[in-house]
């Protein structure tokens, strides 16, 4: 039975919660509480199990979270060094007055840009740190971060060829394909939407051929492929630009498609054949780079040609590398040339973001300000060119960097001090022991998080934040919908903490800034709900929706991106210069950079086979995402660490010439860091390739080891061409002693 908000059977009342991490989904939770204390969480109770949007063994594992021994109950000013964890309790005017003291003075010594703030952690629509940005830009403004971490290739990739973002299907389409490519998809681990297994079983129940393309042996390749083909990371775009040639050399392309809904045809043909630089992409050619049989290549690609529909899910995780918006972009070549855009049952970039359900907030959130330090910087609309978005920001994965040589290094900033109002900065982003050196080099930091966290460590005050359970909000799908989520408050905030929204509000407040904030939570949730267009198109009753915690959209059938602009192109035009569908990107050939060609190249990149380094480094590091933690939240959660224990992938080949065996302590390392981390010796991943999970605190020793496997001590804070974290480009060596 489904229960309504607030309902009390026996002594224990129900509340109508979701939580608001950046996990991969977003589950509806019934949280039981009793006397003020959440006793049991559940999952989804719709009465039609076909309708359960269930959640993963996180959403089960939260109870522990909220009441977990470490969480930060208190305002705290540091005592010891930097990274000492040495801290005392404070109270909140004696937090916000130091806050205060040190900012104005900091940017009256330095100037406002010396200010630096960023946020994350929570994807609610009010509890959000807006207000905080809102005051910080009533103070005179700060220095940001530009780019999207997760998926900025292939943002980048879907905005010049489509110039939108709305590029997926609802997963009740998986159904509608009559094959489906997993290209560097795993959803059972990443999620990907909560709705995506239940619909990727009926798929496979229907006997839909499912092929994984993929260096590992996936979880979602282990239940639902058919076959697994390996691949050598780095290297999807050479197997895509074959799988091309192929299909135009049989003459399989749909013509008619490209004629009537693209530019640029002629140029990709042009590469793909070698009439443009000698080259011809063979699967020959292609085998020698990607490592996959130059007859599977071939026979993959006239099955993909010949099947119709047939969905290819890339998605965002392969394209978080050195040049990961190739990936993205031979992927959309193909599903162009085979006219699967537009299609139920094809995909226009498969795994990837989202439908307009949901999705995102759009104009929800605390109305921020314009951020005055970037007032009058070059117009950014439309264009492809990152050089000009980093006029103002700083890329999200050279914000170490950024601290370090600042203005002359040709960054926008001196930066003196930060403020951290959630995400764990130093872990998440490449290069972690640069950014040691970076914070211990600021004059001030402030921070706030539910837990004492490694960039918490080296903040000097740290505040105190409730979880999603002890405030009331909305949150949204992730990626997509169709439906919209309220999160219902269930227990009052532990110790003294308070929400990023309240934060941002006291600050205002004792910067003197009068009428800040114009509403109570509830004004504003109601507010948001009644006149943001996509709630006001599909959410009819507020009350109604805060009750039920959820309203499900009722399709007639599942969304499918571009239908408009395929059925009825005159009146659709895509958002591009041409209005149509862009395999050749005039945008891009006006950067004149090789690297950024107009056309899905493949191209090779740093710390990839190519690269010399490969000499003293010769492992290719894959960082996935983790089954037991979204990032390094729930890192520190018991029950989710008996369930899958931190580990190095590595293939027997690779294990033996060292000497290492499974289970073995063992090292892995390069000239940027040293972690300590067990051995799995599997053959679920390809020789020369090694995996480990990102997400895990750094913790290290006297000799700067990480002794709890945090993968981004090795891995590269740089970016491609187009703006992807090259999270994923790093060699490193792995060894069984440690010097
Ligand atoms: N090597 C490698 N690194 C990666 C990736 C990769 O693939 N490989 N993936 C990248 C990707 S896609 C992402 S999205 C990033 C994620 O990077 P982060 O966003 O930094 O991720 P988390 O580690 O989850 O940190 C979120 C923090 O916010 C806190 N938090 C939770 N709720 C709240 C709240 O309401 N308020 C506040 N103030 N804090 C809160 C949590 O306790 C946690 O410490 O990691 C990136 N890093
Ligand atoms: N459990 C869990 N789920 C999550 C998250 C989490 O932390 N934990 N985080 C959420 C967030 S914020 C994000 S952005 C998404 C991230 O989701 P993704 O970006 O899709 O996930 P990743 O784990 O980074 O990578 C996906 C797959 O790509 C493969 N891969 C890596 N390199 C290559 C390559 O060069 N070629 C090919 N073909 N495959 C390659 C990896 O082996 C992996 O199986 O996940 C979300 N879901
Ligand atoms: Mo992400």
């Amino acid at each position: 039975m489904s229960v309504a908000n607030e309902t009390v059977i026996a002594g224990e009342q129900f509340f109508r919660c979701t939580s608001a991490i950046d996990c991969g989904g977003r589950c509806p939770l019934v949280v039981h509480v009793r006397d003020g204390v959440i006793t049991q969480i559940e999952g989804d109770d719709h009465n039609d199990p076909e309708k359960q949007l269930r959640a993963c063994l996180r959403g089960r594992a939260y109870r522990e979270y909220i009441y977990h021994k470490d969480r930060l109950l208190y305002p705290m000013r540091r005592v010891g060094e930097r990274g000492e964890r040495k801290y005392e309790r404070i109270s909140w005017d004696e937090a916000m007055t130091t806050i205060v003291r040190e900012l104005t003075r900091i940017k009256e010594t330095y100037g406002q840009k010396s200010l630096f703030f960023t946020s994350g952690g929570h994807l609610g629509a009010l509890h959000t740190a807006g207000s905080l940005a809102k005051a910080l830009a009533m103070f005179g403004g700060y220095t940001t971060l530009y780019g999207n971490i997760s998926s900025e290739g292939a943002v980048y990739a879907v905005m010049s060829s489509y110039g939108d973002v709305m590029v997926g299907h609802g997963r009740e389409d998986l159904m509608n394909a009559r094959m489906i490519i997993l290209w560097g998809w795993d959803p059972v681990r990443m999620i990907s939407g909560t709705d995506t297994i239940y619909n990727l079983t009926k798929a496979k129940e229907a006997g839909i051929p499912i092929i994984s393309i993929d260096p590992r042996f996936t979880d979602t390749t282990s239940v639902f492929a058919d076959e697994w083909i390996p691949i050598i990371p780095g290297t999807d775009a050479a197997m895509m630009a074959a799988m091309g040639n192929v299909i135009i050399k049989n003459g399989l392309q749909d013509q008619a498609f490209l004629d009537k809904y693209t530019v640029g045809f002629e140029e990709y043909k042009a590469y793909v054949l070698g009439t443009e630089d000698g080259i011809e992409k063979t699967p020959a050619w292609a085998s020698r780079i990607c490592g996959v049989p130059a007859a599977r290549i071939e026979s993959l690609a006239i099955q993909y040609a010949t099947t119709d529909p047939a969905c290819l899910m890339d998605c965002q995780g392969p394209a978080r590398a050195s040049m990961g918006e190739q990936y993205n972009r031979g992927a959309i070549a193909l599903t162009n040339i085979t006219g699967n855009v537009g299609k139920p049952g094809g995909a226009a970039c498969g795994g990837l973001m989202g439908i307009p359900y949901g999705h995102m907030f759009r104009s929800a959130g605390v109305p921020g300000m314009r951020n005055p330090v970037e007032d009058g910087g070059p117009s950014i609309r439309g264009t492809l060119d990152l050089d000009l978005r980093l006029v103002r920001r700083i890329h999200t994965n050279r914000i170490f960097d950024a601290m370090i040589h600042g203005t002359a290094a040709g960054y926008p900033a001196d930066i003196k001090a930060a403020w951290f109002a959630g995400g764990n900065v130093l872990g998440q982003r490449g290069n972690v022991n640069k950014g040691v050196k970076a914070l211990k080099g600021l004059e001030f930091t402030v921070g706030q998080d539910l837990f004492l966290t490694p960039t918490m460590r080296y903040c000097d005050i740290v505040l105190p934040v409730a979880s999603f359970a002890e405030k009331n909000d909305l949150t949204r799908p992730w990626p997509s919908g169709p439906y919209f989520t309220y999160a219902n408050k269930a227990i009052e905030p532990l110790g003294e903490c308070k929400t990023d929204w309240e934060i941002g509000n006291l600050f205002a407040e004792y910067l003197g800034f009068e009428g800040f904030n114009e509403h109570d939570e509830d004004k504003w949730l109601r507010v948001f709900v009644e006149t943001n267009p996509e709630y006001k198109e599909h959410v009819p009753n507020y009350e109604v929706f805060k009750a039920e915690g959820i309203h499900r959209i009722d399709m007639d059938h599942a969304y499918v991106a571009f239908q408009k602009q395929i059925e009825d192109p005159e009146n659709n035009p895509f958002q591009t210069p041409s209005g149509k569908i862009e395999l050749f990107s005039q945008r891009l050939a006006d950067l004149n950079n090789p690297r950024i060609p107009p056309v899905a190249k493949y191209i090779t990149s740093p710390e990839d086979r190519n690269d010399p380094l490969m000499e003293k480094y010769p492992l290719q590091l894959l960082t996935p995402h983790p089954r037991v933690r979204a990032h390094s939240t729930l890192q520190n959660i018991g029950w989710l660490q008996e369930v899958e224990p931190h580990v190095v992938w590595l293939n027997p080949v690779d294990a033996e010439a060292r000497g290492i065996c499974d289970g073995d302590e063992v090292y892995a390392f390069n000239d940027r860091g040293k972690l300590a981390i067990k051995a799995w010796v599997t053959r679920r991943i390809i020789p020369g390739v090694v995996a480990i999970h990102e997400g895990t605190w750094f913790e290290p020793d006297e000799e700067g080891i990480c002794r709890n496997g945090c993968v981004n001590v090795l891995t590269n804070d740089t970016y491609s061409p187009g703006g992807a974290s090259a999270l994923k480009s790093s060699l490193v060596e792995i060894s069984l002693t440690k010097d």
